[in-house]
């Protein structure tokens, strides 16, 4: 295939609710839509993932504008390409920025699928038909606010439920939370709010059974994180650290964790999921498919890729009606009880909504 065109839309959506973490709280999302188009016509999506602050990794909203504009869709426009694996080697020469590798990446994947006129999962090689899902819940008012909320969302059916945690926010909420759901598979979220010397505070997280610990120390850090494993019960699982094969197998290697949270996005596209998932399936390494607050098509790729057999534990690909007033995709993410029926529409699986896509984008820049 070639690639003919490229289209960069600066998309705004306001989240109904702001999602409050320990390095921050997001309402307003800024992100890029990248659309690809081949010789004949065939459209491909993705969705850059990136905030507008670097607060959870270096990237943003900008940063990815700049590197797409400049560096990306210069190595890919016009080329021929016969198999979406090969793009990652085409984005080689440039370091990091996966975020904005994977929204083009996974759009010639998108594309790819939809030249085969088969769905993107099975073109990955996944298999289930639907994927369980858990809900991902930011910091609240109060920890009575919190359990109304889990009550709520376990009452939906979501089959476990991840709470942000961060010094003062910890193990006072965690132990009431166990307290009034005793069995809920539970988990908690520290995006980096801890250091090393936090370890007798996070050892006493042991007694209430938590499914795993994600990413306590620091965004950069794999060292340090074999350290606190080594004193903990409880699994590790990271998120941050984790851009790259490369940095899973080192993760291992160490004993850093014992679970790997994979953002399709973070890791630079669905290529590199692909190696990651095989990784961990060959090393035993339970794998899910974390979160970041995508609106339509970015969920979509998310969903593709939880079909996959590693992603053994449920993800936080939550319902579309759980972030957003109106989603940009049709039919949006729905959730029965907890599962995601895997659509098997060519591509992605669900339709671009473009009266809605268009309602949300600030500007476009065709290449
Ligand atoms: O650490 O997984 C995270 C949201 C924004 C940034 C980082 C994270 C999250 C979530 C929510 O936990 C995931 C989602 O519901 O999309
Ligand atoms: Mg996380």
């Amino acid at each position: 295939m070639i690639i003919e065109k490229i289209s960069m839309r600066h998309m705004k959506m306001k989240m109904k609710l702001p999602f409050v973490t320990s390095f921050g709280t997001i309402q307003m999302k800024d992100f890029i839509l990248v659309e690809v188009q081949d010789e004949s016509g065939n459209i491909g999506w993705g969705e850059s993932v990136a905030f507008s602050a670097p607060t959870y990794t270096e990237e943003t909203f900008q940063t990815n504008w700049h590197i797409l504009e400049d560096f990306l869709i210069p190595l890919i426009k016009g080329r021929e390409i016969s198999h979406p694996h090969e793009v990652n080697s085409i984005f080689q020469p440039i370091r990091g920025n996966y975020m904005a590798k994977s929204a083009i990446e996974t759009a010639i994947w998108d594309l790819y699928a939809k030249r085969l006129n088969k769905p993107l999962y099975q073109v990955i090689g996944g298999k289930k038909r639907q994927i369980e899902v858990g809900i991902s819940l930011g910091i609240q008012k109060s920890i009575d606010d919190l359990l109304e909320m889990i009550k709520n969302y376990v009452e939906q059916g979501y089959k476990r439920v991840k709470v942000k945690i961060k010094p003062g926010w910890d193990v006072e909420v965690i132990r009431q939370i166990r307290h009034y759901f005793p069995q809920l598979p539970l988990m908690a979220d520290a995006n980096s709010a801890y250091r090393l010397e936090d370890v007798p505070l996070l050892k006493q997280l042991d007694d209430f059974h938590l499914m795993m610990i994600e990413q306590p120390l620091a965004h950069d850090d794999i060292v340090d994180h074999a350290l606190v494993q080594k004193e903990l019960k409880t699994p590790i699982c990271l998120d941050e650290s984790i851009h790259s094969l490369e940095d899973v197998r080192k993760a291992v290697e160490l004993g850093s964790c014992q679970i790997i949270n994979l953002k399709i996005g973070r890791v630079g596209g669905l290529g590199e999921s692909i190696k990651i998932h095989d990784f961990c399936k060959e090393h035993h390494i339970p794998l899910w498919c974390g979160g970041m607050l995508e609106a339509g098509i970015g969920r979509a790729h998310n969903v593709a890729i939880t079909t996959l057999d590693q992603f053994t534990l449920p993800g936080d690909t939550a319902a579309s009606s759980h972030y957003w007033e109106r989603d940009i995709i049709q039919p949006e993410v729905t959730v029965e009880n907890g599962w995601i029926h895997v659509p098997e529409k060519p591509g992605i699986g669900y339709e671009p909504d473009f009266e809605a896509i268009d309602s949300f984008t600030c500007h476009q820049k065709v290449f």
